[in-house]
């Protein structure tokens, strides 16, 4: 699986920095830093230690930058090769200097992700650990992070394998009865069989259902802003951002188009999303934009309807039953509370369609603090405690080989005692790959370039 090329690229941000890193790998490392690097030591003959000297040009051999190198022989590097790192000041011309001579000297511009691939390939670390690195520096909240940490352990990968375990003694069991039909499979032993399928199925589906929080660890809690014309939605987002990000009017239908928005509140991710108020209109636009609002029911995991204090003709009540069974979860908040303050405890939603009442004012702030408390709280608890973080499933591709292999088990299930025992095998075997997959021990060079495309170039 070793790579004979070598590969080089910029490992830090491409911005102006106080240092830069460049990192090397692959066989021709050792080579490299010697072209690139004049020190008092040899950085290669001095492994893991950081080395100070000049970085010179490859081709008329000037002094390109002072710097720290460093050398990592293979196995003990990051992705298992000979690797090497010049620490330099970051100035993005010196970059392009010093990546033209690492270049011109013969190392290979690095693919995305291609350092993180090669650690893969040489068995540094699995496949969802390799993916746990891109979540790593992509994490946007503390949640994020754990989940992230946790995977990058191994601790979501041993839980896979484990899920697997029984499955694999199984087959082996049922193999053999196919291997010798003389012995022929017993009751006792069939039953052994459906058990262990059906206790896989369980499990696979408390992983399953994990993915709906590990989704708002990663992206965010979605919530709509949704109600009837001028209730302040707009003003509600844009105090929540603490930006004027939707244009506020007095005029009714203001807001067209679905405005979404990312926040983190008390260390949690939100997606906010504005949308138009809902009402009777001819205006076509505005229809387009209603049809848009109510589109999104469905994607909010939290609906808040927004109702105006001060609106005598009650036009919420117009909006309620076009939620009420599309949204996961309403809350009713009346706003502009400032204008009538009577309206606390006497304009609400019944408790059997919404959760919550909350009273506010977009203009004086009033209520404010405990609606995002109750938005923290929510996400708080929706999420996994610490002790469970270790099973959340926070990717897609993971999410749909476990429902593949989920779909095998319960055709292998079905099939127990109605089909040959050399079709139930198949079907545990088929799960027992999807899940493999899952963790990289079975892959394809599409299914990697997929993976690691994403990543960013020198990771
Ligand atoms: N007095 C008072 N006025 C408010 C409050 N919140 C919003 N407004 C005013 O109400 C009007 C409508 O506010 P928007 O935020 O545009 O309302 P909207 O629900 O987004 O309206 P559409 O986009 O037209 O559906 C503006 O003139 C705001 O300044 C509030 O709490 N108190
Ligand atoms: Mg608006």
């Amino acid at each position: 699986m070793a790579d004979k090329t070598t590969i080089g690229a910029l490992a830090t941000a491409p911005a102006p920095a106080g240092i830069a890193v460049v990192r090397i790998s692959g066989p021709a490392t050792k080579k490299a830093l010697r072209n690139l690097f004049r020190g008092k030591k040899d950085p290669v003959a001095n492994p893991r230690l950081l080395v100070f000297g000049d970085l010179v040009d490859f081709k008329s051999g000037d002094i390109i930058d002072q710097a720290l190198a460093v050398y990592m022989p293979a196995p003990f590097s990051y992705t298992g090769e000979d690797v090497g790192e010049f620490q330099f000041h970051g100035s993005p011309l010196l970059v392009q200097k010093i990546l033209r001579s690492l270049f011109a000297s013969g190392v290979l511009p690095a693919e995305p992700g291609e350092f993180t691939k090669r650690a893969f390939l040489n068995g540094k670390l699995d496949l969802v650990q390799a993916e746990a690195i891109a979540d790593l520096i992509n994490a946007s909240s503390e949640n994020a992070l754990k989940i992230a940490g946790e995977q990058l352990e191994g601790r979501f990968s041993s839980s896979i394998n484990s899920i697997g375990e029984p499955l694999r003694d199984t087959l082996a069991e049922l193999e053999a009865s196919i291997d010798f039909p003389e012995e022929d499979i017993d009751e006792v032993k069939l039953s052994n069989t459906k058990h262990v399928i059906a206790k896989t199925i369980s499990e696979i589906d408390a992983l399953l259902q994990s993915y709906s929080f590990g989704q708002v660890v990663k992206e965010g809690f979605r919530v709509l802003l949704c109600g009837p014309p001028n209730a302040g939605k707009s003003s509600i987002l844009n105090r929540i951002l603490g930006r004027e990000r939707a244009i506020v009017t007095e005029v009714s239908g203001t807001t067209r188009d679905l405005i979404e928005e990312s926040a983190t509140l008390g260390g949690y991710n939100f997606i906010f999303c504005d949308s138009a108020g809902i009402r009777e209109t001819s205006d076509s636009v505005e229809k387009i934009g209603i049809e848009l609002a109510l589109d999104r029911l469905e994607w909010a995991d939290l609906v808040i309807l927004v109702a105006d204090a001060s609106d005598e003709a009650r036009q919420w009540e117009h909006v309620l039953p076009l939620l009420k069974g599309a949204a996961k979860k309403i809350w009713m908040v009346t706003n502009k509370i400032d204008l009538n303050p009577s309206a606390i405890g006497s304009i609400f939603c019944d408790s059997s369609t919404c959760q919550q009442n909350f009273y506010i004012s977009a203009r004086t702030l009033a209520g404010f603090e405990s609606l995002t408390q109750a938005l923290i709280d929510e996400v708080a608890h929706s999420l996994p405690s610490q002790s469970e973080a270790s099973s959340v499933v926070t990717n897609e591709r993971h999410r749909s080989l476990l429902s593949r292999a989920r779909a095998s088990l319960q055709r292998a299930l079905e099939g127990c005692g109605n089909q040959p025992l050399e079709l139930v095998s198949i079907d545990i075997r088929t799960a027992l790959t999807s899940l493999e997959e899952i963790v990289g021990k079975t892959y394809t060079e599409d299914i990697l370039g997929r993976i690691f495309s994403k990543f960013c170039i020198g990771k």
